[in-house]
C-alpha cells in the first residue's frame, strides 16, 4: 500500500490562530513540561490544589517555541478528570495555544474535553479494541484530533511490521466505524530509550518512514524519552529530532526551554523546504538580536 492523496493537514486550535500539523509544514513542537511525572514537588502542590507551578511552566514553554501545549494532570490519589478540567481553563487564560489533553483515563480525556475552547488534539488512545471504543466516539463527538498508539496490551511492539500492522488497524477503525478523517489521526510511532537497547532508533525512524509511505498521516512521539538515561542528552535530543523529521515525524512532545534543541529543529525545517526562502529562520535570528541589542 502507498499513500499519494494529498499532504495530510492537522489542524488544531486553542483561542488564537490555528496551528497546522503536516508533512508540508514546519514541525510542531509541542512543550512538554505541564506533566507532574517525575516532579515530586509539583505533585504535592497539585495535591494541595495548588496551580501557580503551571503559570510559570506555560511562559516558559510558550516562551521557548511551543506552538502546542501538552497538559497531563496524572497525580496519584487525586480526582483527576476534575483537576484536568481545571489545569485546562487554567491554560486556555494563560495562553492562546492549542492543548494536547494527555491522559491514559478516559473519564479525565472527557472532562478536559468538556471544558476546552477549540480543537484539541486528544493524547492517546491504543490499538486495543476497548480503548478505541471509549475514546474515538469522544474524538467524534468533540471534534478533536487524536494520537495513537501501534501497541496493545501493554507491551510495546519491537518490530516495525507489529506497528504497521496496528497502525493499518487504528486508522481503519477511526475512519470507518467512527468517521473520523485520516488526516486527524496522529500516530506516535514509539520513541524508546537509546540507553537499553542502541537499535531501538532504527525501529522508530523505519515506522516512521514507512507510516509516512503507506498511509501519510501525521507523527508525534515523546522525544526525550530517546536520551533517557544518557549523558549529555540536550545533543542526542537535537541530533535525533532532524533524523526523525527526515523519516516523517511532523510533530514532537519535547521540552522546549532547550534551545540547543528547538533550533536543530528550526535549521532542519530550512533545509526540508518547510521554511521557504528561510523567513521564519531569519526572523527568529532577527529577534534574538534585537533583544540582546
Ligand atoms: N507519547 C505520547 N505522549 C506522551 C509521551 C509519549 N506524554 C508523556 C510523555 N511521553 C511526554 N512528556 C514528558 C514530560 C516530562 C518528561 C518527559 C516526557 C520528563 N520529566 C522529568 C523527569 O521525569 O525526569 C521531570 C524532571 C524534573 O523536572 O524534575 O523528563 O511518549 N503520545
Amino acid at each position: 500500500m502507498s499513500y499519494d492523496g494529498e499532504a495530510l493537514r492537522t489542524v488544531l486550535r486553542g483561542t488564537g490562530a490555528e496551528v497546522v500539523i503536516g508533512h508540508d509544514q514546519r514541525f510542531c513542537l509541542i512543550g512538554e513540561r505541564i506533566n507532574p511525572t517525575g516532579r515530586r514537588i509539583f505533585q504535592e502542590q497539585l495535591r494541595a490544589g495548588d496551580m501557580s507551578a503551571i503559570e510559570k511552566d506555560v511562559k516558559a514553554q510558550v516562551e521557548g517555541g511551543a506552538d502546542v501545549l501538552d497538559v497531563n494532570m496524572g497525580v496519584p490519589l487525586t480526582d483527576e478528570p476534575e483537576l484536568l478540567a481545571q489545569a485546562i481553563r487554567l491554560v486556555q487564560s494563560l495562553t492562546d495555544k492549542p492543548i494536547c489533553i494527555d491522559s491514559s483515563v478516559v473519564e479525565a480525556l472527557e472532562a478536559g474535553l468538556s471544558v476546552y475552547q477549540g480543537r484539541a488534539l486528544v493524547n492517546s488512545v491504543t490499538a486495543e479494541d476497548d480503548r478505541l471504543a471509549a475514546i474515538l466516539p469522544l474524538v467524534k463527538k468533540y471534534d478533536a484530533a487524536i494520537i495513537a498508539l501501534p501497541n496493545d496490551h501493554d507491551e510495546i511492539p519491537m518490530e516495525a511490521d507489529k506497528r504497521l500492522d496496528l497502525t493499518a488497524k487504528i486508522i481503519r477503525v477511526a475512519t470507518e466505524e467512527y468517521g473520523i478523517a485520516q488526516a486527524d489521526i496522529v500516530i506516535d510511532p514509539l520513541a524508546m530509550p537509546i540507553g537499553a537497547d542502541t537499535s531501538t532508533s532504527l525501529v522508530t525512524m523505519e515506522t516512521m518512514r514507512r507510516i509516512r509511505d503507506d498511509f501519510g498521516v501525521n507523527m508525534t512521539c515523546g522525544a526525550s524519552n530517546t536520551s533517557f538515561g544518557m549523558p549529555d542528552r540536550h545533543t542526542l535530543g537535537a541530533a535525533w529530532l532532524p533524523m526523525a523529521m527526515t523519516a516523517g515525524l511532523t510533530s514532537a512532545i519535547m521540552d522546549t526551554r532547550t534551545p540547543q534543541i528547538v533550533e536543530a529543529v528550526k535549521a532542519a525545517d530550512v533545509f526540508l523546504n518547510h521554511d521557504e526562502w528561510g523567513m521564519a529562520w531569519i526572523a527568529a535570528h532577527r529577534a534574538k538580536a534585537a533583544a540582546t541589542a
